[in-house]
């Protein structure tokens, strides 16, 4: 084989490389496509809507409350404060990050304090380093609906706060220090409401259960 001939059938080696490798391209993406439709119908699957639903919005069927029915219900109820702590200096941005900006500005507690008596609220004045806090108790969560004749277990998680007595209204008073769990169990016999509370943390660690009348 003479050197133009060599040079000839490598470059047609090399033009059929490239075709093929243009076929493997097409075939590839055409694959992938296929994919993402087939995960894209998967998803849907998973979530109960056909690709039509899901493409017009239309939502799954709600479920029907029937408060004629009773039944258990459980809940479990955190002990939570919130804080909203803050400085008299404003937080300093890190200048090497162009996300990192101050996470507060300066800010001092009010002069006139508009916080009702109890334990429920308390403002920590600024420390040394001008840090300062103002706390809220509460129970999460502090809604509960159930119908009458429901049988309702609650159970008091004692996540923040070192300890409250907390009393169900009807039910009873206790107890309950963080990392312990209070249960009590009744049956919700009259509609209307049923009050919890914790008598250190008032006005605002208060709860409500909203009992709905059974139907006629
Ligand atoms: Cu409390």
């Amino acid at each position: 084989m003479n050197d133009n001939k060599k040079t000839k059938t490598t470059t047609t080696t090399a033009k059929t490389i490239m075709a093929a490798a243009t076929i493997l391209a097409v075939v590839a993406s055409a694959a992938m496509v296929l994919g993402t439709q087939m995960s894209e119908y998967a998803l849907a699957q998973t979530y109960g809507t056909t690709a039509a639903s899901a493409s017009t919005g239309s939502a799954r069927n709600p479920v029907i409350v029937n408060p004629s029915q009773t039944t258990s219900k459980e809940f479990w109820i955190n002990t939570v404060h919130l804080d909203g702590a803050t400085s008299l200096h404003a937080a300093v941005a890190n200048p090497l990050s162009a996300t990192n900006t101050p996470l507060h500005p300066a800010e001092i507690p009010p002069a006139n304090s508009t916080i009702p008596t109890g334990g429920g609220f308390r403002i920590v004045l600024p420390n040394k380093v001008g840090a300062w806090d103002f706390r809220s108790f509460t129970f999460a969560p502090d809604q509960i609906i159930v119908n009458q004749g429901d049988k309702v277990t609650l159970h008091f998680i004692g996540v923040l706060g070192v300890h409250h007595i907390i009393t169900v209204d009807g039910v009873g008073t206790f107890a309950l220090h963080r990392g312990q769990i209070h249960t009590v169990s009744f049956i919700a016999n009259n509609p209307g409401t049923i009050n919890f509370w914790c008598s250190l943390h008032l006005p605002n660690m208060v709860g409500q259960i909203l009992v709905l009348p059974k139907s006629v």
